[in-house]
């Protein structure tokens, strides 16, 4: 499992790392911007073998500089896409800035399953509750809705083992199959409790069936009369409905549409 630690500079991710390690491998400082480069550190834990990326902590954006690459985000999109699993370090000392909110973006446009770490927590956690904090990041970052969080000091070491073994089960999560029968049923679940409405210009949607065809991210394909006539909102129904009733609660689904005739016109094969 390969897992990238990002997010804004001085959250405390190389100090996550070498709490990790039991030793000082990393550089720390007050001064944000000190990892300078993506770094790999091989571990063991409980016998299983992992690699954590340390990534360079991305800016926020100041006045004096247009340039995108001087944020950083060009390098942290390419460790995420390297990754397995993102561990998304958010300051809990200080507001969600649009940096973050970039961030959580990014991860969620790659698919790539993430665990939120609201560090720090030893300077928050008299000033505000887990669940409070919780509700705020999901109100903020809602593209990561499905996420879970970990709330860790990392400087004391503290729940930082909490954090690898959320990464292992999203790891495992991903990689789940679910067989048609079971993705049926949840489709026909989600169409029960609430049909597409029809698109100007479209034939009304019609369900034919689901399958899934990939993991790591969990890909579901959808057939349909028209894939066109599908509105957003509506795929987003079913997505939250597939997560709900799928193995798949806190790790992204690839939801994709295809045309295909109707059932008594051309009856799935097995070679579908
Ligand atoms: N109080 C407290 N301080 C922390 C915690 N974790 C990290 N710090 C401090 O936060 C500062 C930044 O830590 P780093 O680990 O260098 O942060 P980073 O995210 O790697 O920063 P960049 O490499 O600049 O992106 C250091 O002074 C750490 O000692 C924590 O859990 N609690
Ligand atoms: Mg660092």
């Amino acid at each position: 499992m390969k897992v990238a630690v990002i997010g804004r500079q001085n959250t405390g991710k190389s100090t996550f790392i070498n709490a990790l390690a039991g030793e000082e491998h990393m550089i720390v400082s007050e001064v944000a911007g000190t990892t300078r480069d993506a770094v790999d550190l091989h571990f063991e834990q409980d016998g299983r073998s992992f690699i954590a990326i340390d990534t360079a902590g991305v800016k926020t954006k100041s006045k004096w500089s247009a340039s995108i690459e001087y944020y950083g985000y060009t390098r942290v999109i390419q460790s995420i896409t390297r990754a397995d699993v993102c561990v998304l370090f958010i300051d809990s000392t200080e507001a969600i800035t649009s940096a973050d909110k970039k961030l959580a973006g990014c991860v969620a446009q790659e698919f790539t399953p993430c665990v939120l770490v609201v560090n720090k927590w030893d300077l928050a956690k008299d000033a505000a509750a887990t669940d409070d904090y919780g509700e705020y990041l999901t109100k903020t970052l809602p593209e990561l809705d499905y996420a879970p969080i970990v709330f860790t000091s990392a400087r004391d070491n503290h729940n930082t083992d909490a954090v690898i073994d959320t990464a292992w089960a999203l790891f495992k999560q991903a990689r789940e199959r679910v067989g048609t029968g079971q993705l049926n049923r949840a489709l026909a679940e989600a169409l029960e409790g609430r049909g597409p409405s029809p698109k100007r210009g479209h034939r009304p949607p019609e369900f034919y069936y689901a399958t899934q065809v990939g993991t790591a991210p969990p890909t579901i394909v959808l057939f349909v009369n028209d894939p066109g006539a599908i509105k957003e909102d509506y795929r987003r129904y079913l997505l939250n409905r597939m997560q709900e009733h799928l193995p798949f609660a806190e790790v992204p689904i690839r939801l994709m549409f295809r045309a295909r005739r109707g059932r008594s016109e051309h009856a799935p094969s097995s070679r579908d």
